[in-house]
């Protein structure tokens, strides 16, 4: 006797084959596509109409089959109970899906980064056991009894908080990425790395919650005078930058919690400054100080290692935004094109430390020709925001880039005219324009284009 299971899928075959099945296959296109647009509302819906994917007819169901409508031996015994795993962890299929680091580029794990695998993520927002990790000096395990945060300096009212003091305060919700001003370094004289995870996995998104430094700055009494804010870390390196008054009073959040739960160890336990669009360094973790001043804080970070050095020989210092920047996330030199020539939907992350992105355009021939990608929303400042465009392969070499504009009306560059105004000996704000060249063998490379 056949179960619930096997009429219902019997049923749900039997509405699709009557409403497309039985149609002449010009008409049956012209359904699918239909109903596709009608879900979809988009050209990218009709376009993948056409898909060929094969139909469920085409799938024998033999009596004994795990498939549907057979049963699964998983659909014929009880699993375990909620107890098992009082806090959720991925499923064992995702073991590949982990941060991972490039052994020869620091000396220590100490003083290093590990890069988050975006060729495996979807949507906008990291999971906060694969958001990138750069440490100076480790990561501080913190106990948040023990921990305090001074707020002195150009100040009225100095304040002394215990985690407990500063979670009173009224709390907001923002999502904003952070992306080391480093990211993309390698790839500064030549393509570099054959990987999407190291070459742009410096950068993360989370919904950060937690108190706006404005709302403390207020408490404090900020006196006359004052312009900067030295924000100062809790970890061995006792990291330090200096962030402009302004940009305290604007939108920089002390989150203690990410993605609803509180930071990971990893990301600043117990409190982070989150300062949205500017490179992940001024993002200090642990932070336990903040003192106003009238003048930056010129931390060795600040005055050698945050600089960039020109090609007249100048060094250019105080260079806090990420600028607009995008990638595309599939195909790319992990996940490369599997199915051969045919339809295929790429997809890519778009970003600006200035504020919204505003279109995304994506070539298929290394930037000749541009076609405009389509945006998913929400679409947020200083945040990720995810494009995709219908790409039909004809199985030939092709070479797929994409291009950010941000509402500023700033557009992403190529490499070639990065390295005009910075030489080629940049290490910090890559924010270049990623060429993926697909080879007839279904590979993906990275190239730069000369
Ligand atoms: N206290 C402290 N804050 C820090 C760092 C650090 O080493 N110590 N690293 C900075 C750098 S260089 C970056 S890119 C970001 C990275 O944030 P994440 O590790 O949460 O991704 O944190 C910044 N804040
Ligand atoms: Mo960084």
């Amino acid at each position: 006797m056949a179960t619930q299971t096997e009429r219902d899928t019997r049923e749900i075959l039997k509405a699709v084959e009557g409403a497309a099945g039985q149609l002449p296959s010009a008409e049956r296109r012209q359904f699918l596509r239909k109903a596709l647009t009608a879900g979809a509302g988009t050209f990218a819906g009709a376009a993948f109409a056409g898909l060929s994917i094969a139909h469920a007819a085409d799938v024998p169901a033999s009596a004994g089959s795990k498939y549907p409508p057979g049963l699964p031996p998983w659909s014929r015994t009880l699993g375990p109970g909620v107890d098992w795993q009082p806090y959720g962890m991925p499923v064992k299929y995702q073991a590949d899906v982990i941060r991972r680091q490039v052994a020869w580029l620091t000396q220590s794990p100490q003083a290093s980064v590990n890069f988050s695998p975006l060729q495996h993520l979807n949507g906008t927002i990291t999971p906060n056991g694969l958001f990138f990790c750069r440490y100076h000096s480790g990561c501080a395990q913190i106990n948040p009894a023990e921990h305090r945060l001074l707020i002195h300096g150009m100040v009225e009212r100095p304040l002394l908080l215990t985690m407990d003091d500063l979670m009173r305060y009224p709390a907001v919700s923002r999502t904003h990425f952070v992306e080391c001003a480093a990211n993309g370094a390698m790839e500064w004289k030549r393509a570099q790395l054959d990987s999407l995870q190291y070459t742009h996995g410096m950068l993360s998104c989370a919904e950060w919650t937690g108190v706006m430094l404005s709302t403390l700055l207020d408490q404090v009494g900020v006196k006359k005078g004052a312009k900067w804010l030295l924000i100062e870390g809790a970890d061995g390196a006792k990291m330090a930058r200096s962030i402009p008054l302004w940009k305290g009073l604007d939108d920089c959040i002390l989150a203690y919690s990410q993605n609803g739960e509180a930071l990971r160890a990893e990301q600043g336990y117990p409190v982070r400054a989150v300062i949205p669009g500017f490179e992940g360094n001024m993002n200090i973790k642990w932070v336990r100080r903040i003192k106003v001043s009238d003048r930056p804080w010129y931390t060795r970070e600040e005055t050698s290692e945050y600089t960039e050095l020109r090609p007249d020989g100048k060094a250019l210092a105080f260079d806090f935004y990420e600028d607009a920047k995008s990638v595309i996330t599939f195909p790319c030199p992990e996940v490369p094109p599997q199915h051969g020539k045919g339809l295929y939907e790429i997809r890519g992350l778009a970003w600006s430390g200035r504020g919204k992105i505003k279109a995304v355009d994506v070539s298929f021939d290394g930037g000749a020709n541009w076609r405009p990608a389509q945006l998913q929303g929400p679409v947020l400042t200083k945040s990720l925001t995810r494009f995709t465009v219908p790409w039909q392969w004809d199985g030939g070499p092709a070479l797929l880039a994409s291009r950010a504009l941000d509402e500023t009306g700033y557009v992403q560059p190529t490499i070639d005219e990065l390295r005009a105004v910075r030489g080629d000996r940049g290490v910090y704000h890559n924010n270049s324009i990623q060429v993926w060249q697909v080879t007839a063998e279904g590979k993906v490379h990275n190239v730069q284009l000369a």
